[in-house]
C-alpha cells in the first residue's frame, strides 16, 4: 500500500510535470475542479456537492471536489472537451452532448422509450447503464452515476404545442446532437441546435420559436419569460451523466477510485430527492410567472418518432441496449 505522503508526492509531482492534468495537488491534497451549467442550489449541483462531502470525509480532507455552476467554464460541450482532455476533472452534462461522441449514450434520450421515471431509474442504476457508461471509456471519460432530469416538454413563444400539428413550421430549439434534430423532424418541427446558454437570447428575439426542456430548467434559465405556452409532451426523460476525466481517474490508486465511484453512488438519491421537489416548485413558480401549462396529445406524438429509431438505432449494439430497456 502506497503512502499518503507518497501518494501526494506522486500525485504533486505528476502535477507539475504535466501541466494538462486537472486535478490541483498541493500539500494539503487534491481538488477535483467539476462543472455544471446550472445554477447554485439546481439538484445536479447538490448531488455533486453531497458526493463531494461523503468524499472529504472518507479521505479525510484529501480529496475535495470544487464545483463551478453557472457556466463559469463553458456550455457542455465545452467542458466535455475539457474533461476529456483532462483540463478539468468531472462534468455534470445531459445524455444530448455526448450523442454524436457516444453513440450509446442516445438511447437513453431517444423519445418514448422510458415507460415512466421508475423505469428510467431501474435501466441507468443497472448493468444497462452500465453497459452505456462504458461506452464513454474510450473517450476519455468515466461515467460515474446518472442523475434525474425529469421528462421534457416543449414550450412556445406563439401558441402551444398539443399536438404535432401545432409544431409544423416551428423553428424548434436543441441540444446539440443529430439525434435530438431527426426526433424534431419527425414531430413535425425544424431543429435549431444551440448550447444552452443561447436559448434564453433566442426565445427572447424570435431566432427560434420555442425549445423543450423540463420544469427546474424552464424556471432557472428564465425560459418561462418568453415562451410561456408550455404544453405536456414528455417526449423523453433523458437522464444526466456524471463523468469523469479518464486522465484524472487513472492517476488516482484504486482505493481513492473506489471512493469516488462509492460517493458518486451515494449521492443519486440524495439529488433524486431534491430533484422531485424541486420539479413541483419549479412548475408553480413558472405558472405564478405567468406561464400556462396544457395537456398535449401525448400518443401523436409517440405514433411519430419511428423514423427516429429506423436512423440511429441501427447497430445489434444499440439494438440489443433499446431491446433490453424495453423488456426491462
Ligand atoms: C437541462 C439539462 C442540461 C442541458 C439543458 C439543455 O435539462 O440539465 O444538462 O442538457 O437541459 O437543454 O441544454
Amino acid at each position: 500500500m502506497q503512502s499518503i505522503a507518497t501518494h501526494r508526492r506522486a500525485v504533486l509531482g505528476a502535477a507539475l510535470a504535466a501541466p494538462w492534468l486537472g486535478g490541483r495537488a498541493s500539500a494539503q491534497g487534491i481538488t477535483l475542479r467539476s462543472a455544471d451549467i446550472h445554477p447554485d442550489g439546481y439538484p445536479t449541483i447538490e448531488g455533486v456537492k453531497f458526493m463531494g462531502r461523503l468524499v472529504e470525509q472518507r479521505t479525510n480532507g484529501r480529496i475535495r471536489i470544487q464545483v463551478f455552476h453557472s457556466r463559469q467554464l463553458g456550455d457542455e460541450k465545452d467542458t466535455l472537451e475539457q474533461t476529456r482532455f483532462g483540463v478539468i476533472d468531472m462534468t455534470r452534462v445531459n445524455t444530448a452532448p455526448l450523442n454524436n461522441l457516444v453513440p450509446e449514450t442516445l438511447v437513453a434520450g431517444l423519445p418514448f422509450l422510458f415507460r415512466d421515471t421508475a423505469h428510467m431509474q431501474r435501466v441507468m442504476d443497472g448493468p444497462i447503464g452500465e453497459d452505456i457508461g462504458k461506452g464513454t471509456l474510450s473517450h476519455g471519460l468515466v461515467t460515474l452515476c446518472y442523475y434525474d432530469a425529469g421528462a421534457r416538454s416543449f414550450y412556445t413563444r406563439a401558441k402551444p404545442a398539443r399536438t404535432p400539428d401545432d409544431l409544423k413550421g416551428m423553428k424548434i430549439r436543441v441540444q446539440q446532437s443529430d439525434m435530438w434534430v431527426a426526433m424534431m423532424r419527425a414531430f413535425g418541427a425544424n431543429a435549431t441546435p444551440l448550447p444552452y446558454g443561447e436559448v434564453y437570447s433566442a426565445l427572447q428575439t424570435g431566432v427560434v420559436d420555442g425549445a423543450e426542456n423540463n420544469f427546474p430548467s424552464y424556471l432557472t434559465a428564465r425560459h418561462f419569460e418568453v415562451a410561456k405556452h408550455y404544453a405536456l409532451t414528455e417526449h423523453s426523460l433523458t437522464p444526466e451523466i456524471l463523468a469523469m476525466s479518464k486522465r484524472s481517474w487513472d492517476r488516482l490508486p484504486a482505493a481513492d477510485r473506489d471512493i469516488l465511484k462509492q460517493a458518486a453512488k451515494e449521492s443519486v438519491p440524495h439529488m433524486r430527492a431534491l430533484w422531485v421537489k424541486m420539479e413541483e416548485d419549479a412548475r408553480k413558480q413558472v405558472e405564478a410567472g405567468g406561464a400556462t401549462v396544457v395537456e398535449a396529445d401525448k400518443p401523436a406524438f409517440a405514433r411519430l418518432v419511428q423514423p427516429v429509431y429506423d436512423q440511429f438505432v441501427r447497430d445489434a449494439k444499440l439494438r440489443q441496449l433499446v431491446d433490453r430497456i424495453r423488456e426491462g
